[in-house]
């Protein structure tokens, strides 16, 4: 009997070094596994950490703006004597207010960068929404103010494996602007 047991003792170690099933690293996406079975980091689901998982909220952390038209169609400058004084404003679509206006950059130059940090993170509570972010010229508020370029976006985009930075291009007749979003993601 203590034969018997011996030997199903050595098979049963033989086995499991010969078919460790973590051995092929069965784990996407910065998975470990252990005894077979993955533990997924955040994100990520599935047997082998391959599906990606729908963040339950997003939050814009920062948004860098590269370029804008510096001037109307025609040529004209923004302000009479001076350029534009630029405020980024987001809209959720079809909700009417504003989740986040930026302060006032005066007489901005189109042609360098401007960074934008909401001093709080800009929550996105439903990220496969649609969401508007403007690019406007402060001329003293409603209805006053001119816009400079406008665009739409869905912030979580499946199968883009959760980019921590995208770009995106404004336009608005023959204006546009160029801007990055930062993101970060929960689930
Ligand atoms: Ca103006
Ligand atoms: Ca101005």
């Amino acid at each position: 009997m203590k034969n018997l047991f011996n030997l199903f003792f050595l098979i049963g170690l033989f086995s499991s070094c010969v078919h460790d099933p973590c051995k092929k690293q069965p784990c996407n996406n910065g998975g470990t596994c252990s005894k077979g079975l993955c533990e997924c980091t955040e994100g990520w689901g599935g047997l082998d950490c391959s599906e990606e998982q729908t963040p339950s909220k997003m939050y814009i952390t920062k948004i860098v703006l590269l370029h804008y038209t510096g001037s109307k169609p025609g040529g004209l400058s923004w302000d009479s004597l001076d350029a534009a004084d630029i405020y980024l404003y987001f809209i959720k679509n079809g909700f009417g207010g504003p989740i986040y206006t930026s302060q006032t950059i005066q007489n901005a130059n189109s042609n360098i960068s401007y960074e934008f940090i909401p001093s709080n993170p800009v929550k996105i509570d439903k990220p496969l929404d649609n969401y508007i972010i403007n690019l406007w010229d402060n001329d003293g508020g409603w209805p006053k103010d001119e816009l400079i370029a406008s665009g739409s976006f869905v912030p979580y985009i499946k199968g883009e494996k959760f980019p921590k930075k995208v770009f995106k291009e404004l336009s608005w007749g023959q204006m546009t602007a160029k801007v990055e979003i930062y993101y970060d993601y929960e689930w």
